[in-house]
């Protein structure tokens, strides 16, 4: 059918609309954007009717899923994930984002990303690390005396409460300098970074307790504790490996590092860990590898460290009880390496913190059940995982049940003893994750695929299979790495979703040049048996994702708006200092200047701000806002200063003002009509003209400055 032409009476008639809307005169608070949305601009909470698809209806989507070439397995995926617009997702993702040293948020199922955390790299659009020469975020990044702006972050955890996710806090480690991060989830903003005294590098962290006491640092590549030096000659004298545990102070939100511990460890390289809970709560487990010691030199003719490492077929499961550790911690027993508490491995074994059990080959990932029974160990070089017993654990400890002692004297459980089972699920297997059906899920890395297999014991009556055996592989593009399903690592999870983290995409999207995305797969676990399709791609074109854990959304409690306007995001409270409405001005005590502001759409009060070349400038912004999404941006080009002012939040900038100009500075975020509009002046007097004139005295005739000055 033919369109009606348009006819010149009607043209004549929105002609007239047009003009009679340019006529329209805009209220000042229009003009300004600071109405609310308007309800129809908000989100659709209206009901949506059961639908009962019409032949003709049937007919079309036939019709566009031949044309898009679609088959019914990959209609049906779209109806499971699609999410209409305004629709919020039922869990969200907390992803690693690798060597960015951030932390992504993504909504699941729609797998679309909601937010990246500045976490280890400073970023301007949140303002992290951009507030100027004393940046807080700046000093804090520091090691050494060095920055150190980048992070290569690896396992989120979020905190738990009886081990389950309680949606309050998120920690992540760095792998490559040995730090630690606390974000707390109301604001979803870092609070803070610690740095690990003793070692250069970590890899089992972070993991918590299951109420969040500690959250554990692992080591990775053994080193001599405490930044010393020795040669690769002195490695099994002289070199050592760790584990942190560092006490959460919850209601701080903080780690406080005053009651925190380490455990010196053989310098085997500790790997992934993980508490213990409900059956083996109290118990700390860490995967190793390289107990040959290996200390490589390939340049000099020895075998490379990836061939010294992998000789024996077995390594070592690190048992460790951490409430005795903690005990031991307390009663003193704890030596100084760099300021920071030891327990020594002679404490261990005197005191009996420390034991090993073999574990094959070359394990990456372990793994404790939801019901705390079992621990599953994933071993890179062996197609099988391995399921440990904790109540075998308690009871060869107990009988003393020990096959020999490692070079340092460190028990070793008998194998057998403390052995549940052995499955056989492919190459490559690296971590495990559990649904509430009774199911495992092991990634399977040179397989390129997802195994889910039968838990035996108390879960043996949750599903049809057999106890400990394979059911179904669900291959995934490709070199999976981690995986995640639903809340799959706490005491009660919730099956349905699983993400599997490709490494590789390969031909899976547009290549990019040369370097790829990495590949984040939806994989639908709701269905017991063997189906267990893929429903969705999606690419994370940004660092190199590790591990993520998945929450039910309606956990969180964010803010949406600040809680009082002059609210400083780093200390969680109304902060004193914060420029109130009023209250603004330039306050210059000889050299040194405090310029108080605050914003609100569509401006910056006062908007000249007149300094001196070498002034020594503290810069306070509060935001008036309390309109939710009504963020603004504050700039000051040349000097490394972008910020983001949330509603209601305060910040303060330092800076030393020793370039002179006439600066304008901005909002950086669009936030109304006039945000072009939304600007002043920064005026750095050069300090040949101030020459000869008294310092206390205000050399510009800005009312504001005036005003301060009297
Ligand atoms: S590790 S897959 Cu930290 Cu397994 Cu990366
Ligand atoms: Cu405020 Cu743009």
């Amino acid at each position: 059918m033919k369109r009606a032409p348009v006819s010149p009476s009607f043209a004549a008639v929105i002609l007239t609309i047009v003009a009679g809307l340019a006529a329209t005169t805009l209220t000042p608070s229009q003009a300004l954007g600071q109405d609310q949305p308007k309800e129809g601009r908000r989100r659709s909470t209206k009901e949506t009717k059961p639908i009962d698809l019409t032949p003709a209806q049937v007919t079309e989507l036939t019709k566009l899923a031949n044309e898009r070439k679609l088959n019914v397995d990959d209609l049906m995926a779209a109806a499971k994930t699609y999410t209409p617009s305004g629709r919020h997702d039922e869990y969200l993702l907390f992803s690693s984002g690798g060597q960015s040293g951030q932390v992504f948020v993504i909504g699941v199922p729609s797998m679309r990303l909601l937010r990246s955390i500045s976490v280890f790299t400073p970023e301007s659009w949140q303002g992290y690390g951009f507030a100027g020469e004393q940046d807080p975020v700046r000093e804090e990044l520091k090691i050494n005396g060095k920055d150190v702006d980048w992070g290569d972050t690896h396992h989120p955890a979020l905190s738990e409460t009886k081990g389950d996710y309680d949606g309050q806090f998120l920690f992540i480690g760095d792998k490559a300098n040995a730090r630690m991060a606390v974000i707390d989830l109301r604001d979803f903003e870092t609070k803070q970074i610690v740095k690990n005294p003793l070692t250069v590098s970590d890899h089992g962290a972070a993991f918590v307790t299951p109420d969040t006491d500690y959250v554990f640092e692992g080591g990775q590549y053994a080193t001599v504790l405490g930044y010393g030096y020795a040669t690769p000659e002195d490695y099994k004298k002289s070199y050592r490996g760790m584990v942190t545990f560092w006490k959460f102070d919850r209601q701080r939100g903080r780690i406080d590092t005053s009651k925190s511990f380490a455990m010196e460890l053989p310098p085997y390289w500790q790997d992934l860990s993980d508490a213990g809970k409900l059956a083996s709560d109290g118990l700390l487990f860490i995967n190793s590898f390289n107990v040959e010691m290996a200390t490589g030199g390939i340049e000099k003719g020895n075998p490379p460290f990836e061939a010294g490492a992998s000789k024996r077929d077995t390594d070592y499961l690190h048992i460790i009880d951490w409430r005795k550790a903690e005990a031991a911690f307390k009663a003193g027993k704890a030596e100084e390496i760099n300021g920071f508490p030891v327990l020594r491995i002679a404490t261990s074994i005197e005191d009996g913190l420390l034991y090993f059990t073999p574990e094959p080959k070359s394990p990456h990932g372990v793994d404790v059940t939801p019901n705390g029974q079992y621990m599953v160990v994933a071993g890179k070089l062996d197609p099988h995982v391995t399921v440990y017993s904790a109540a075998k654990v308690r009871k060869a400890i107990a009988d003393k049940k020990f096959s020999g002692a490692d070079d340092y004297g460190i028990p070793i459980l008998d194998f057998d003893s403390v052995k549940e089972a052995q499955v056989e699920l492919g190459l490559g297997p690296l971590h495990t994750q559990f649904d509430d059906k009774g199911y495992a899920y092991t990634s399977l890395f040179l397989d390129s695929a997802v195994a889910r297999w039968s838990l035996g014991g108390d879960y043996a009556k949750l599903h049809a299979e057999a106890p400990w055996t394979l059911v179904t592989k669900t291959p995934v593009q490709y070199n999976i790495g981690h995986l995640s399903a639903a809340e799959g690592d706490t005491v009660s999870p919730d099956g349905k979703y699983l993400i599997a983290m490709n490494k590789w995409s390969v031909d899976r999207f547009f290549p990019t040049g040369p370097l790829l995305p990495q590949n984040f797969q939806l994989v639908d676990i709701g269905a017991p048996g063997t189906t267990m399709p893929v429903l969705y791609d999606s690419p994370v074109g940004v660092g190199e994702p590790h591990y993520c854990q998945m929450i039910k959304a309606d956990k969180l409690k964010p803010f949406t708006v600040y809680p009082e306007v002059g609210w400083n995001a780093r200390t969680q409270s109304l902060d004193p200092a914060a420029p109130q409405a009023g209250k603004e001005g330039v306050v210059r005590d000889g050299s040194k200047v405090t310029v108080n502001m605050t914003t609100i759409r569509s401006h910056f009060t006062p908007e000249h701000v007149m300094l001196e070349e070498g002034d020594d400038v503290t810069w306070r912004i509060t935001s008036l806002e309390t309109t939710q999404d009504a963020t603004h941006g504050f700039c000051i080009g040349g000097y490394n200063i972008n910020l983001s002012l949330e509603p209601g939040e305060y910040t303060e900038v330092n800076f030393t003002a020793d370039k002179a100009g006439t600066y304008p500075f901005y909002c950086t975020e669009f936030c109304s009509a006039l945000h072009l509009e939304m600007m002043g002046y920064l005026h750095i007097k050069p300090a040949s003209e101030s020459r000869g004139q008294a310092p206390a005295q205000s050399p510009d005739q800005s009312p504001d400055t005036q005003a301060a000055a009297k």
